[in-house]
Parts: C-alpha cells; structure tokens; sequence
C-alpha cells in the first residue's frame, strides 16, 4: 500500500464491473494519498463511482471523465484536459472493452465488429500511445505501469466470440510487443486475464437481454470484479523491479474458456 501512495491512477471503463471494482480497491487500498482518474461514456455512474469513494477514502481525489475510448479525438484531448494535479499519472489501466453478439461467420454485423475491435483494441493502443509519452519523459529511459486487461478468449479462441476473440488475441500480441519495445526503461507492461467474471458483460453481449445474459452464470460460481481488482492492484502494487508481465484467473469450476464444469 506505501508503494502506491500519491500515484496517479487512470481507469479506463470504470463506470461497471472489473474497472469499477478497480477504482474501488485501489482507494481502500491506499485511502490516504491517491489520485484517481475514472474514465467511461457514462459520466453520471462515473460521478457515482467517485461519490462512494469519497465515502471512506477522504484522501483519494476522484476525477471522473467521460471518454469514449473507440473515438480517437476524445482520447487526442484527454490528458491536455486534466487537471494540472491529474497530469503526472502513475499507472494506466486499460479496461475498457465488450463483446457484442454470439453470431458467427458469414452473420456477423460489421457494425458490431467495428465496436469491438474499435473498443478493445484501438482504443486500448490509443490510451497506450497517448500515455506513454509522460511515462518516457521520466529518467531511466521512463517509468510507469500499463496494466492491460485481456482475457482467457485471447488465447482461446471459441465458437460465437470470434471476432471478440481476435480483438483480446491482438491486445496480448500488441502487450508482449511493447513489453519488448520498452526493454530499455524502467515502464512495465503488465497483462492480467481473467475467466469468468459476473459484470455486464453478458448483458451488453446479448444486447441488454438480461434472462439471457444470466444463463451464462446458471450452475457455475463467476469470480466478482473485486477479484480481478485485487490482482490488478496487486501487480501495481509491487517494487518496482517486479513486474507480474502475464497473468491468467479463472474461477474455480473453469479450466478453459468452454471447460466449465456446471451443477445442474
Ligand atoms: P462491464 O460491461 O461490466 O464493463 C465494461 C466497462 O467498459 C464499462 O465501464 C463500460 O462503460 C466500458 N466501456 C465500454 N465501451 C466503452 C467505450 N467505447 N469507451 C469507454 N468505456 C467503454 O464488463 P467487464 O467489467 O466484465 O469488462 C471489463 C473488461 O474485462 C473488458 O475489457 C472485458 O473484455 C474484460 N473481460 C471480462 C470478462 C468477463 O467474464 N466479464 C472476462 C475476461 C475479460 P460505459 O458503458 O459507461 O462506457
Ligand atoms: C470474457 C471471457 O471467455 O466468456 O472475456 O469470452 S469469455
């Protein structure tokens, strides 16, 4: 928790789910000295988000931002934005990211293949790209932490995720590529992909279809977004020459992302 204090956090997708639950464990973890920019499209969750940190950490300042990562203007604004005691950012989470549809070659809307790889994907390089200069300006070549949220999709493809699959492949092809770039400064590139996690994201997967999207849970124990949080703040939260570069959570029934063991 020392290690974190007065780092300058940035959250993409933190309005739901895992990213929530990474704002959230980050301000218990360091209640006393934090800064932290919470990023989505729904800036009045986002305002939510802060006013429950705001409940039990007085000393973490909450900056909420509404930012669409599949734009790239809004992302080119972001950090000239910010506040001027927001500015020195520390950490970047890049979280933000969905799934649309379970539909499968030759039927997939091109619309929805447009978001997803425009979310997950470009947005994710944009975040990256537009952060990463602060980072290198710092001695030693650079310092800084780019935590990357993948998943077990990227390194296993299934059926009705194709293209969902491919976005999470291209995330893990293009973390390992920088980890590599990056080999000659002290900025780590971290990976952390989970399994099965209860969030929204079946319901934005089956279009705000909830019976469906809670199928997806029926006879199984999902992991929460506060497990995946205290990995993430966990990796952040290591000295600095220790870097977690690659990491896979499943729940405990999941041995694969369609190795599911269900009770009926
Ligand atoms: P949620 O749907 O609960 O949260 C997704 C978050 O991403 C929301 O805060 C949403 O905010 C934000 N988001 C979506 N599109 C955009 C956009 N264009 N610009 C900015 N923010 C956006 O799902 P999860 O918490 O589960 O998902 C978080 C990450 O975890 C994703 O990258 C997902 O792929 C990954 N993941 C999820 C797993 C799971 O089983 N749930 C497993 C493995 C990985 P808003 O709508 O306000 O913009
Ligand atoms: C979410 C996990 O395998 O359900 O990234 O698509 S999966």
């Amino acid at each position: 928790a020392q290690r974190l204090k007065g780092k300058t956090v940035v959250i993409t997708g933190a309005s739901s789910g895992i990213g929530k639950s990474v704002a959230l464990e980050f301000a218990r973890t360091q209640p006393d000295d934090l800064r932290l920019v919470i990023t989505a499209r729904r800036i009045d969750t986002l305002k939510e988000v802060a006013q429950e940190i705001g409940g039990f950490a007085k000393g973490v300042k909450v900056h909420p931002v509404k930012l669409d990562v599949s734009k790239p203007e809004e992302i080119s604004s972001f950090v000239g934005q910010l506040p001027e005691e927001f500015k020195e950012i520390d950490i970047l989470v890049n979280n933000a990211g969905l799934v649309k549809g379970v539909a499968q070659a030759p039927n997939i809307a091109s619309e929805d293949i447009d978001i997803m790889f425009g979310t997950n994907v470009t947005g994710l390089i944009n975040m990256t790209q537009a952060i990463l200069p602060i980072y290198k300006a710092r001695p030693d070549g650079g310092r800084g932490d780019i935590i990357n949220i993948g998943s077990i999709a990227g390194r296993e493809p299934y059926q009705g995720g194709s293209i969902y699959c491919a976005t999470k492949a291209a995330v893990r092809s293009f973390t390992e590529a920088l980890r590599k770039e990056l080999i000659a400064t002290r900025i780590r590139v971290i990976e952390i992909d989970p399994g099965q996690v209860e969030t929204e994201f079946s319901v934005v997967r089956f279009y705000g279809d909830k019976d469906k999207a809670k199928k997806v849970y029926e006879g199984v124990e999902p992991l929460t977004g506060d497990d995946i949080a205290e990995v993430v703040v966990f990796a952040a939260g290591r000295r600095e020459n220790v870097v977690l570069a690659d990491t896979l959570v499943y729940p405990n029934h999941q041995a694969a992302a369609t190795v599911m063991h269900r009770k009926t």
